[in-house]
């Protein structure tokens, strides 16, 4: 394939004729750097005129719907679905067999047999909290998205270059994903993920009632290889997690240090804890031999009592959730949840709870009293901190100097502003609030409950989420937008970071397996073969899509045929994508422009069926189909 086809001249939009020169701009990544002195001088403007592009790229989680979203921010324009743990009707996810690919592969073997049994190949839903991009140098660097699946124990990772999931692994030894955060220094490098359910070491039904057998396990994973470096077993559960910017410390919040098995239990202590992992002590630890092996991972013991350098258990009160490291490099936020409280954590006082053993508290330098029900920590990069009270429904900002300076007797109050939010805040992000490069714009927050925010749509309804202009001294609600379950996290990123391609790559490693097997059957995906390919009672069929044609306007297999449709689209125009819908089989996929998607079914039912594409494609859409014949078995 030649350099035209990677890099189109022709653009959908520059067809249509609307404002070309910005879209050419964004597409290139040149638009943040030659910012119009209109987007400068509305510095919090959130509406934008049809055709407007924004500024950043909110990547969102979607809770127990199991997708990852991306919307625009200030718009709040829903942009993308991607799908990565859930079932998707429209692209084919979890039915291609490139998707299945990546959603099997990375499956423990117990999970593949339990799945078996239950007649699956892989799980159909996950719950995704915490997507958060790679970091190069303390900011995001465009490579990848990693998200955690709660249900599941899975952690996923997307491409940020094509906005598709390319890997998925299942965690041992841990139970149920939750907190998760990518290295931020140097570099992603560590994606942190923490178990948050307390389960026995070795799960086999020998123990229920013997809860000092349980633990917890809190993994580093290699964002590079999607292998997992290292796991450690901790005292306590794990709820959020964070990363210093110097490399050295990760930060997990603990809810049940008690070690309940029930709410009375859990709730019991009036200190819980963080755990502060030392990751060059633990790197050595390994090097040294240190270690268990379990299920194939190095596992290190870095429970209280061990006398070993691996871990520092901070006392926190009560019960903290969120974990948030400020872009000023040196604080790192822990949120009560049940005491009003926030917890500052000075990373320069960290060394000496390894190296002197200093009382673990030392390392606290703030503890100012928000409200009821902080649960995360936002930051705009210009010394405030934005808290998310759930109990008091308010988001509030305070001056992280302030605070310290209280704490340290000064008669100052650290709080600036609230504002009431609707309604229940559970996390909330700035405009690229998590990286050193915090700028202060906006600040989402995402609300558990929006009530009568909307029309109603039955009992079920949707969350709310809203923008708040955070650019002045005073917050102001400027949006509400209405989202389906349940987007727990989101990060704003700047547009300048992200650089999508408008067209598959023909080399792209995603479609490796068909390129191999086309290859074995003396075919170029490219061309498509006239006839289906017969291998014992398997076929492979291979087509091309040009709008509006599929290369095939029919094809033959027989009853009981394992059958396996390969389409390649050859069209290289940005946004001529197709689909394959084999009507009655339940099949159904996307085929984005230049690549190619495959999808395996067993032929059983005979008779003429229409396949026919189900993206738009063109004005002749509707008579691009075509016929597959299902020969009856001799009987
Ligand atoms: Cu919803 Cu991040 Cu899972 Cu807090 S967590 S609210
Ligand atoms: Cu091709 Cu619609």
């Amino acid at each position: 394939m030649t350099e035209e086809i990677k890099t189109p001249k022709v653009t959908r939009r520059g067809v249509l004729g609307a404002t070309a020169t910005g879209a050419v701009l964004a597409g290139t990544g040149i638009g943040a750097t030659l910012m119009t002195a209109k987007e400068a001088s509305a510095a919090a403007k959130a509406n934008l005129e049809p055709g407007e592009l924004d500024e950043y790229y909110g990547f969102w989680s979607s809770g127990q719907t199991g997708e990852l979203r991306i919307l625009g921010v200030p718009s709040m324009r829903e942009l993308m679905r991607v799908p990565v743990f859930n079932r998707c009707s429209a692209t084919g996810w979890g039915q291609t067999n490139e998707s299945l690919k990546v959603l099997t592969e990375g499956l423990l073997p117990e999970t593949k047999a339990y799945l078996a049994a239950n007649g699956k190949v892989t799980y159909d839903n996950g719950d995704l909290h915490h997507p958060h991009m790679s970091f190069t140098d303390g900011t995001y660097d465009g490579r990848f998205l990693f998200m955690n699946d709660k249900a599941n124990t899975r952690v996923a990772r997307v491409r940020c270059d094509v906005m598709k999931c390319d890997k998925i692994i299942e965690i041992p030894n841990a139970h149920d994903i939750h907190g998760l955060r990518p290295q931020k220094f140097p570099r992603t490098g560590y994606v942190f993920a923490n178990g948050e359910h307390e389960a026995p070491l070795v799960n086999d039904g020998q123990i229920l009632d013997e809860p000092d057998k349980y633990v917890n396990i809190f993994t580093a994973i290699d964002g590079d290889t999607m292998e997992i470096a290292w796991q450690v077993i901790v005292s306590g559960n794990l709820d959020n997690t964070d990363c210093d910017y110097q490399g050295k410390y990760a930060f997990s919040t603990s809810y049940n240090s008690e070690m309940g098995m029930n709410l009375a239990e859990m709730t019991e202590a009036e200190m819980d804890h963080v755990v502060v992992f030392n990751l060059k002590e633990i790197e050595a630890g390994i090097a040294a031999g240190d270690f268990q092996e379990l299920n194939g991972v190095k596992v290190v013991d870095g429970r209280k009592g061990q006398n070993k350098n691996y871990t520092r258990y901070i006392p926190i009160p009560n019960s903290p959730h969120g974990c948030n490291a400020a872009p000023d490099k040196q604080h790192i936020m822990i949120n009560g949840k049940l005491s009003p409280t926030v917890s500052v954590i000075d990373v320069t006082k960290l060394d000496a709870l390894f190296a002197e053993n200093a009382d673990e508290r030392s390392c606290i330098v703030a503890e100012p009293e928000l409200g009821l029900g902080p649960l995360h920590t936002a930051f705009d990069g210009k010394g405030n901190a934005f808290t998310t009270l759930f109990l008091d429904s308010q988001v509030v900002k305070w001056n992280i100097a302030d605070a310290i300076a209280a704490f340290g007797g000064a008669d100052v109050d650290p709080i600036k502003d609230k504002v009431d939010v609707h309604y229940q805040p559970g996390h909330n992000s700035t405009s690229m609030g998590e990286t050193a490069e915090a700028d202060g714009k906006w600040l989402i927050s995402m609300n558990k409950f929006s009530k009568d925010r909307f029309l109603n749509v039955g009992p079920l309804k949707p969350e709310n989420e809203q923008l708040i202009d955070i650019s002045g001294d005073k917050m102001k609600v400027v949006h509400d937008g209405p989202t389906f379950a349940e987007p727990h996290d989101s990060i704003v990123v700047h547009r300048s970071k992200v650089n999508p391609v408008n067209v598959w790559n023909r080399d792209d490693p995603m479609w490796e397996d068909a390129r191999q097997q086309a290859a074995a059957d003396g075919v170029a995906l490219e061309d498509g073969a006239d006839e289906p390919i017969r291998d014992g009672n398997k076929v492979r069929v291979y087509m091309t899509s040009v709008a509006p044609t599929f290369s095939l306007e029919k094809f033959t297999v027989k009853q009981g045929d394992e059958v396996t449709i390969y389409v390649t689209n050859l069209d290289d125009v940005d946004d001529v994508t197709h689909g394959l819908c084999m009507a009655n089989f339940g099949i159904a996929m996307e085929i984005a422009p230049q690549a190619t998607a495959s999808v395996t079914f067993i032929a059983d039912r005979p008779g003429v069926h229409w396949f026919y594409c189900q993206w738009f494609c063109h004005a002749l859409h509707m008579e691009m189909r075509g016929r597959m014949f299902v020969e009856p078995r001799a009987s």
